[in-house]
């Protein structure tokens, strides 16, 4: 059985726009899985701790029938195909970062997964795109899409073509 599941793309280094084509091109390639709606591309002003250089930003919607955990493997598969390393610090600049916001409706408090995203009400550079997808969503534990973008405390963004 397929549910409905939201990732968040960003990258901040090297040809942003064309990584983030990319990556929702192999999204769309992850077994038994689908790429439902993709939103534009927003530029973004850095959430960090350092200078960094802005980012771009973009959600998809899709439609999987794996488990969070497998869903969680391919895309850090796919991650780390651009290059991305990780390292001991924290909020580094990134080539590419994809983060499972939503899935279907669950809430999971695992090692290695944290759902819905914990940081979700407090990015505009992931809740614009996600109302730009899905402007009736409710997100289980924090209400409505709307509510949430007119409380968000982080707003320095501006929307790209798709
Ligand atoms: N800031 C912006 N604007 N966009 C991101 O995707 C992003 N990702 C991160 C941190 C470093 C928190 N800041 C970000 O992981």
């Amino acid at each position: 059985m397929s549910v409905p599941a939201y990732v968040g793309l960003g990258s901040n280094l090297g040809d942003r726009v064309k990584t983030l084509e990319s990556a929702l091109e192999q999204i769309s390639r992850i077994p038994q899985t689908q790429l439902a709606a993709t939103s534009s591309f927003y530029r973004s002003k850095p959430l960090a701790e350092m200078l960094q250089s802005d980012y771009v930003n973009a959600v998809a919607q899709i439609s999987t029938a794996l488990s969070a955990l497998d869903l969680l493997d391919a895309l850090q598969s796919i991650e780390n195909l651009h290059g991305r390393i990780r390292r001991a610090q924290h909020w580094e600049s990134r080539t590419l970062d994809l983060d499972i916001l939503l899935y279907n409706n669950a809430q999971i408090n695992s090692k290695r997964l944290i759902i819905p995203h914990y940081a979700i009400a407090q990015r505009d550079f992931v809740l614009l795109p996600l109302q730009e997808i899905k402007p009736d969503l409710d997100i289980i534990g924090h209400g409505h899409i709307a509510k949430l973008i007119s409380a968000c405390p982080f707003r320095e963004i501006k929307k790209l073509g798709k």
